[in-house]
């Protein structure tokens, strides 16, 4: 029989990715997508266009995990055998600025779902899209025996999320998991984060449209992987027999400086003479080093990441070079709003 997932914040990075993924494994697919003042599924536009096919399996759902009882009777309607809760408010340094904003979706956001799961009746299992930023202030390697010390007010909203998580799921069976992801990019990436920030950057400076771009702290210490590879995680993280909350990352560690040195070299670039700083991009406090030790995925998911820096470096500036040489083209390449979106 097909099955159904649910998936919040299809319209991200992730939930585009897993999306696509779910589609290739024979799941019927609905997504919840926010309603904005200006188009937010770009990521999912190439999916979208086929729901007039009869054999079309990926439908989206105007919805926001602030409105708890239009999750009850999405869950309702939909029916889902599986649930991936990835909508959140995904910057750690906006979080800053708006810290009740933060906790909304990222924290009580995730209750809202799950309370409405419980209340349902509906059994499906569910994934909590928890970060490596819970981890904040302690040291690295980071696993899922290492306390969670938030220092940010994204990471104290999903912290909250993931013993809620917890919670349901020893409260009342729920098959419920946290997923402990550490940073994952993609050519898909939000253009806010640092390494799309940097890798734009490249390809503009590159073309000649800019000469400089201005960052923060290159001190920061993280373990990036290729998201593609991480939502194939957390579709087998709901598959195992028993739920079980797990880290996802490559235990690679780099620095922003190490990120950025390497974007530039690729495009044949010097990454001093186009680096500036900006004290705005400093947040007030940072998380210093974050770097994963997935070894229990290994062993429990058979999960591991194929994809290493220097190769996840090179395919984000490929793609942002490959990006701009069509940019000229945007208004002729955008596919028409789609029916549920006017
Ligand atoms: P993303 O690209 O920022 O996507 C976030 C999604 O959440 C978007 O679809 C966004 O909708 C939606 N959203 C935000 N607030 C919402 C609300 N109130 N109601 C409904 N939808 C809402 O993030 P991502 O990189 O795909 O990450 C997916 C999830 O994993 C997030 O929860 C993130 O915090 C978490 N995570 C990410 C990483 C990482 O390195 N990427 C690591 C650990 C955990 P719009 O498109 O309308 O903005
Ligand atoms: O920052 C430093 C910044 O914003 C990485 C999210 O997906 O991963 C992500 O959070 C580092 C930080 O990601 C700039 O201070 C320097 O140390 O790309 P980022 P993040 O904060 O690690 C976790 C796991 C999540 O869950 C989050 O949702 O880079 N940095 N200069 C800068 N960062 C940004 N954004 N912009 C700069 O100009």
């Amino acid at each position: 029989m097909t099955k159904r997932a649910l998936i919040t914040g299809v319209t991200g990075q992730d939930g585009s990715y897993l999306a696509e993924l779910l589609l290739t494994k024979g799941y019927e697919v609905h997504g919840l997508a926010r309603r904005t003042s200006s188009v937010n599924t770009s990521r999912v536009a190439h999916l979208v266009e086929d729901t007039h096919a009869p054999d079309c399996r990926f439908f989206l759902h105007r919805g926001d995990l602030s409105d708890g009882g239009r999750l009850l009777s999405l869950l309702q309607q939909v029916r889902p055998d599986e649930v991936y809760n990835l909508a959140a408010e995904s910057y750690v340094g906006a979080s800053f600025e708006e810290p009740e904003h933060a906790g909304e979706a990222a924290g009580v956001g995730a209750v809202r779902l799950l309370e409405a799961l419980r209340m349902s009746g509906v059994g499906a299992r569910f994934y909590q899209a928890g970060s490596s930023e819970m981890y904040g202030a302690e040291p690295p390697p980071q696993s899922e025996d290492t306390p969670l010390r938030p220092r940010s007010p994204y990471g104290a909203a999903k912290a909250y999320a993931h013993w809620l998580t917890t919670t349901y799921r020893e409260s009342y069976g729920m098959h419920a998991v946290n997923g402990i992801l550490f940073n994952h990019e993609s050519p898909r990436r939000g253009e806010v984060f640092v390494t799309r920030k940097v890798t734009r950057a490249v390809a503009r400076i590159q073309a000649g449209l800019d000469d400089f771009v201005y960052l923060g702290n290159l001190d920061a210490v993280r373990d990036w992987g290729y998201a593609p590879e991480y939502v194939e995680g957390m579709w087998r993280m709901l598959q195992a027999d028993e739920p079980e909350d797990l880290v996802l990352a490559t235990g690679e560690r780099a620095t922003v400086r190490d990120f950025v040195a390497a974007a530039f070299d690729h495009a044949g670039l010097d990454w001093e003479k186009h680096v500036r700083f900006d004290e705005r991009y400093l947040r007030p406090v940072e998380v210093d080093a974050l770097v994963g030790d997935a070894s229990r995925a290994e062993q429990r998911i058979g999960w591991k990441p194929e994809v290493r820096f220097a190769e996840l470096v090179r395919i984000m500036v490929d793609a942002d070079i490959e990006a701009l040489k069509h940019e000229g083209r945007h208004w002729i390449d955008r596919p028409q709003l789609p029916a549920w979106q006017d």
